[in-house]
């Protein structure tokens, strides 16, 4: 691509040139033409610009987004103390008893190929393992670091045992890594409130990570990886796009999230310039992302109320649970659902039971969801909806009601209007609004979906921005 582009570039000043002197040497046209293609080259580095050849295609981008839901998983010897990973160094547990957990962590318990499996039942189609969060613990054997599993009593690879039960089990293996390490002296900040350290060395620091992310790719072949802390001050775009130019240089087709760079939405909503995301999707966090048709995200958000393990912790109802994959699918998005596993290695009970109950679901309605696109309607409390091929599905959040009234859907004629696993339904169309009526008992106690069968591609509709009902 840059080779045809310079090779224009020389032939644009070439016959400029021959047409006004012809006689005039090339040399000139050579010295010409490389301060021309220098020039293009640093242009595009000023306008913050990866080399769009490097970038994941679409196809790849369409895969990740095919599979909607996935687990992300925070864990470590913070789970000793129950408080959230990384944010509680220093703050409810004291820096050296936090920085001394992992002689004491021993997750005996631990089985990889039960977590594997219970993010399969539960529909998940990826799982997400913090390889190392803002504490500095490494989950995996590092040769960059002592601050790792083989100094616990454990001694095992978790990030590689993962990695093997997911290949097995063919659920895509993806790795969350911090780029603000928080315990490492290089890195000038460290969440104490004492702003940039003098002792920081953001040059070794960076040579480290890059270290570790070869390391993580070359030992666990990750289909994603997933980055986080990006925002902080000492980081920079800059050094975004020279960590994702490298990482793509050892596997091509490796999907990369946002927060290698500072532009996201984020947990605010911010309005963010996706032409400048250094990454591939955009990562909502503890909240459903807005319908986006063009560029893909995934929204982060708990089961419970923080990241890690937290006993006795208040837990989303699996309504809640259900709710939010649907209105995130609803609006175009993939749902990165997280749990955290407690200090023994095993996956909480309540937690397993809820992810069985969204797999069940998900047995019955996934059509609705796996390899749907969002919109047209946009998610409202009544509602929501998917669309694939000439359906459109209408996800009913209410169970107690036996009419529904949508706006209807411009210049498209509606064929048949049945409930996934029940019959067809009263369907009329009065103006503007479609009128159906449904049975006194719903299929489904939790989440219905209403098929709405079409004369054509249901993807062509434009989102309709306005659902209220008159
Ligand atoms: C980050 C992590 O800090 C958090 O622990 C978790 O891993 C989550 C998935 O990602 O969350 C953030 C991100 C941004 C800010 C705070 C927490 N921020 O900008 O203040």
């Amino acid at each position: 691509m840059l080779l045809k582009q310079n090779t224009f570039i020389f032939s644009v000043i070439k016959s400029v040139l021959l047409t006004v002197k012809k006689k005039r040497n090339m040399r000139i046209i050579y010295i010409l033409s490389f301060f021309l293609i220098m020039g293009f080259r640093l242009s595009a580095q000023e306008k913050n610009m990866i080399d769009p050849a490097l970038k994941t295609p679409p196809e790849i981008m369409n895969q990740f987004m095919d599979m909607r839901f996935g687990m992300f998983i925070h864990w470590g010897p913070v789970t000793l103390r129950g408080t959230e990973i990384g944010w509680s160094r220093g703050h409810e547990v004291a820096t050296e008893d936090y920085d001394n957990l992992y002689k004491e962590f021993n997750p005996v318990l631990f089985d990889a190929s039960a977590w594997v499996k219970t993010a399969k039942n539960a529909g998940m189609k990826y799982l997400i393992i913090t390889s190392k969060h803002h504490d500095g613990f490494c989950l995996w054997p590092s040769e960059y670091t002592d601050y790792d599993i083989m100094a616990t009593p454990f001694k095992k690879d978790i990030v590689g045992a993962l990695a093997k039960a997911c290949k097995k089990e063919g659920i895509r293996f993806g790795i969350y890594f911090t780029i603000l390490d928080w315990h490492d002296r290089n890195y000038p900040l460290h969440n104490d409130g004492k702003g940039i350290s003098e002792d920081g060395n953001m040059e070794k620091f960076r040579s480290t990570i890059k270290n570790q992310l070869k390391e993580l790719v070359t030992k666990y072949d990750p289909y994603l990886i997933w980055f986080d802390g990006g925002w902080e001050e000492p980081w920079t775009d800059e050094m975004g796009r020279e960590i994702y130019t490298y990482l793509k240089s050892l596997k091509k087709d490796l999907i990369i999230n946002n927060r290698l760079g500072k532009e996201m939405t984020g947990i605010s909503n911010k309005n963010a310039d996706y032409s400048k995301m250094v990454g591939d999707f955009d990562t909502p966090e503890q909240r459903i992302g807005n319908i986006n048709m063009d560029f893909p995200w995934e929204s982060c958000i708990t089961m419970g109320t923080q990241w890690s393990w937290k006993p006795n912790d208040k837990l989303k109802s699996l309504k809640e649970c259900l709710q939010t994959l649907v209105k995130t699918a609803s609006g175009n998005g993939n749902l990165l659902f997280n749990i955290g596993p407690m200090p023994d290695g095993r996956i909480e009970q309540r937690q397993i039971d809820c992810l069985v109950q969204m797999g069940a679901w998900l047995k019955k309605y996934g059509e609705s969801i796996y390899g749907t696109r969002g919109g047209p309607y946009l998610p409202n409390e009544a509602y929501s909806s998917t669309r694939k091929g000439n359906k459109v599905f209408v996800h009913l959040f209410e169970t107690d009601k036996t009419e529904i009234i949508l706006p209807a859907l411009p210049g498209v004629n509606v064929q048949k209007a049945t409930l996934m696993n029940g019959g067809e339904v009263g369907f009329k169309k009065t103006d503007d609004f479609y009128k159906i009526s449904l049975p006194a008992v719903l299929p489904d106690s939790i989440c219905n979906v209403l098929v709405l069968q079409i004369n054509r591609e249901a993807i062509e509709i434009p989102v309709i921005e306005n659902t209220s009902i008159p």
